[in-house]
């Protein structure tokens, strides 16, 4: 079934992408299959996290760059994280799905992706959808997170590109940004640009750039920050340009060697502690391991003695 699929989704079947993702964000034995039989086709897509405070606008200016990157004959991909947040759950969904005009268009596909149960595998089915859509032949893949936890932020990290959108009149939103965001960010946007307080926005941020002065100059960039209304298309095409443009930054300075050396070792530690923890868990059951726990209770053994016998007993290592 899985390989009828994979061979469905090369062809530009989008139904047997849907399907794919559905497979990886619920069944990790699939997704293993999965990854394992399509990686050989991934690698060239351009990942962008657009992340920002609820409401700034970010699935608005998604839906139009959408538009832009689809002119210059780009597939796209879009991957929305619904909130986890409880502020935010929910809220004005009808502007969330708004950008889905968008899916009958064959060389756009737009999912939406909703934390369930463990926010660990948000990550990583998230990142399996990445290469579920790479492999499909995107070019462009957006994920939008809305930035507030560190799950979402832990995603958006990912992205080759990070795209931060604000609002005019910061206010709390800065102490967020100072709070580790800025550390991310490649480009900021000051979205809905119709609304009084932009140019005061745009100096709070360049300040809090130039703080930073020589570690840009050290890099090769600063973050670019960009005026957008993204309810018309003022700046849009400025804002798809200096994408482009860190991309092009991150080839010929070769950051994306390293970023991508960097996530591949991430993910392949997660995976990792993520198979060790299952087979623990597992062995655990054993009646042969759950006398431990009530030597534990009786004081007869330490939790780390414990440790090193399961360790030891379920993998065959010893610590
Ligand atoms: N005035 C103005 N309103 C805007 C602009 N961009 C977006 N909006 C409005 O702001 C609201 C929120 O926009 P969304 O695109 O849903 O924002 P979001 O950041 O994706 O929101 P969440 O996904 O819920 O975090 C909508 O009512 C938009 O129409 C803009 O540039 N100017
Ligand atoms: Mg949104």
């Amino acid at each position: 079934m899985i390989d009828d699929l994979i061979s469905r989704m090369l062809k530009g079947d989008k139904r047997a992408v849907a399907r794919l993702i559905t497979l990886v964000e619920n069944d990790d034995e699939k997704a293993r299959e999965i990854v394992k039989k399509i990686y050989k086709y991934t690698g060239n897509a351009h990942v962008i996290g657009i992340t920002g405070p609820p409401g700034s606008g970010k699935s608005t200016l998604l839906d139009k760059l959408i538009k832009v990157t689809r002119g210059e004959g780009n597939i796209v991909g879009v991957i929305a994280i619904d909130p986890t947040s409880p502020f935010t759950g929910g809220a004005l969904l009808g502007d969330r799905i708004r950008m889905q005009r968008h899916s009958t268009d064959p060389g756009v596909f737009i999912r939406s992706m909703a934390t369930r149960g463990s926010l660990g595998g948000l990550a990583k089915a998230t990142n399996d959808a990445i290469k579920v859509l790479d492999a499909f032949g995107c070019d462009v893949i957006f994920v939008e997170t809305v930035g507030v936890g560190q799950i979402e932020v832990d995603i958006v990290k990912t992205a080759d590109t990070v795209v931060l959108t604000t609002v005019p009149g910061l206010g709390d939103d800065i102490q967020a940004i100072k709070a580790g965001l800025m550390e991310i960010a490649d480009i900021f946007v000051i979205n809905k640009a119709d609304k009084e307080g932009v140019e005061a926005t745009v100096f709070e941020l360049e300040l809090m750039l130039d703080l930073e002065k020589e570690k840009w100059a050290k890099r090769g960039w600063r973050p670019p920050i960009i005026k957008t209304i993204a309810t018309s298309t003022k700046g849009i095409q400025e804002l798809w340009d200096a994408i482009k443009r860190h991309r092009e930054f991150l080839e010929e300075s070769n950051e994306i060697k390293q970023k991508r050396k960097f996530r591949v070792e991430e993910e392949v530690k997660t995976i990792v502690s993520s198979m060790i923890a299952k087979r623990i868990g597992e062995k655990m059951q054993d009646d042969e391991l759950m006398y431990l726990i009530d030597k534990i209770l009786s004081r007869e053994l330490d939790p780390y003695s414990a440790a090193e016998v399961v360790l030891e007993k379920s993998l065959g290592v010893k610590v």
